[in-house]
């Protein structure tokens, strides 16, 4: 049987991951961190489903931070696979916590190479590295590939860029089995609240239930390529079982503003909406409604901007090339963006309207 790790197993990612792997029949282990509530709403159900769980999903304390530990978790696991999804992932964020994040998803990549060299686990470990999209920030040609040179736009990309260099270096210093994905924007249901694409159905659901009026949201001209996770963590997956180890892009190919990813969810529940203004004038009103349960005044204002969602230095265009990942990977995957946005305004419905009828809300 198989061994994988994962950092980050409470996050998006980990949660789809750790399903996956225990899918195929892996023994799963996940570094989570301790907090003062719990914080696995996104696997508790792994534990209910799995007759074996107690054997093959374990869960360890720890933290990127904190070499020793996880030195200490690899020493014990031995894993096969290690899949380096830990980080603090929110990159507004990530200007408030310059530091922290250099620490977390910079070095604490390192710390991890280095765990598996100090334990002598070169040969059997293979590592996957969560780098991201972000590299290529400030846009220097499209569509980005594993070839596009990188220029990060925010500290947490920053610290990214330096986790991608020392997978690389350690791949070709050490001959290690490590490999970066370089994943464009992946989104779900369990996708964290404060990502765009979630903030955006969740307002949505409150909305239509009556809990809110307005969303106020930040930059609406920027592009992102959107995936769905659970195809995302199959291309992980996918990389880290190539013959030889190498870095691949992981992405759809097609771009859409944030202010259409708003369109589409509103339309999703029949609800179309006009924008007018520019900048932090601009507002979204309610033209029409076509679905009698989910009614919204018409020529109600549902979104306008607030200048405090805007960042110091914004990623205005990502759209990624999925050659490499097609051809090498075979990587096929089963959403499309309509697909995507169907799944997570339908799951933010059910979840609100779980909680207007007070029934006990089964998060994700
Ligand atoms: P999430 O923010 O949902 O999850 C991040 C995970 O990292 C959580 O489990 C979190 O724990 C954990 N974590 C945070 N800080 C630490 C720390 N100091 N030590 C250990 N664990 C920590 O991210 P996603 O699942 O969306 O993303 C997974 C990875 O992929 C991240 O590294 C992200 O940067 C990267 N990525 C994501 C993309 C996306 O579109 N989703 C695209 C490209 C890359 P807790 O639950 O306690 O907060
Ligand atoms: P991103 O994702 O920064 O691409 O990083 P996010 O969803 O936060 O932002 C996407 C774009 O939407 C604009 N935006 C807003 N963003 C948020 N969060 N909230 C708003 O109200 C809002 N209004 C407009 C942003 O300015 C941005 O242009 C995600 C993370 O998962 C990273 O960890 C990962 O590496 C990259 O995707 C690929």
């Amino acid at each position: 049987m198989k061994k994988a790790l994962i950092t980050g197993i409470t996050g998006q990612d980990g949660a789809y991951l750790a399903e996956f792997l225990l899918d195929k029949g892996y023994e799963v282990h996940g570094i989570k961190r301790r907090s003062s509530l719990f914080n696995t709403a996104r696997i508790d159900h792994l534990y209910q489903d799995l007759h074996e769980a107690q054997v093959r999903f374990k869960l360890h304390y720890g933290d990127l931070s904190d070499s020793t530990n996880l030195i200490r978790i690899i020493q014990e696991v031995q894993p096969d696979e290690i899949y380096n999804l830990g980080a603090m992932s929110h990159v507004k964020v990530s200007f408030d916590q310059p530091e922290y994040v250099a620490n977390v998803d910079g070095i604490g990549t390192l710390r991890i190479l280095e765990a598996v060299r100090i334990l002598g686990l070169t040969e059997k470990t293979r590592i996957y590295q969560a780098s991201t999209s972000e590299l290529y920030g400030l846009v220097q040609q499209v569509p980005q590939s594993e070839t596009t040179p990188f220029y990060p736009r925010s500290p947490y990309a920053v610290a990214k860029m330096y986790a991608y260099w020392i997978t690389v270096n350690y791949r070709e210093a050490y001959n290690m089995f490590a490999c970066n994905g370089i994943l464009f924007n992946h989104e779900s249901p369990l996708r964290g609240e404060t990502f765009v694409t979630r903030k955006i159905t969740r307002g949505l659901a409150q909305m239509v239930l009556g809990y809110t009026d307005c969303l106020y949201m930040g930059n609406l001209d920027s592009k992102r390529d959107w995936g769905h996770a659970k195809d995302y963590i199959e291309a992980m997956w996918l990389i880290l079982q190539q013959d030889k180890p190498e870095d691949f892009v992981i992405a759809t190919g097609i771009t859409t503003t944030i202010r259409d990813f708003i369109r589409m969810a509103f339309a999703e529940l029949g609800i179309t909406l006009s924008f007018k203004g520019e900048g932090v004038e601009e507002i979204g009103t309610v033209e029409s409604c076509s679905n009698a349960d989910y009614q919204l005044e018409i020529g109600k204002k549902v979104i306008a901007i607030d200048p405090k969602y805007f960042r110091p230095t914004e990623v205005d265009l990502l759209i990624g090339d999925p050659t490499k990942c097609k051809e090498q990977l075979n990587w096929k995957p089963k959403y499309d963006l309509p697909a995507l946005v169907k799944d997570m305004v339908w799951a933010d419905v059910k979840l609100f309207n779980e909680k207007r009828q007070g029934d006990p809300i089964e998060m994700y």
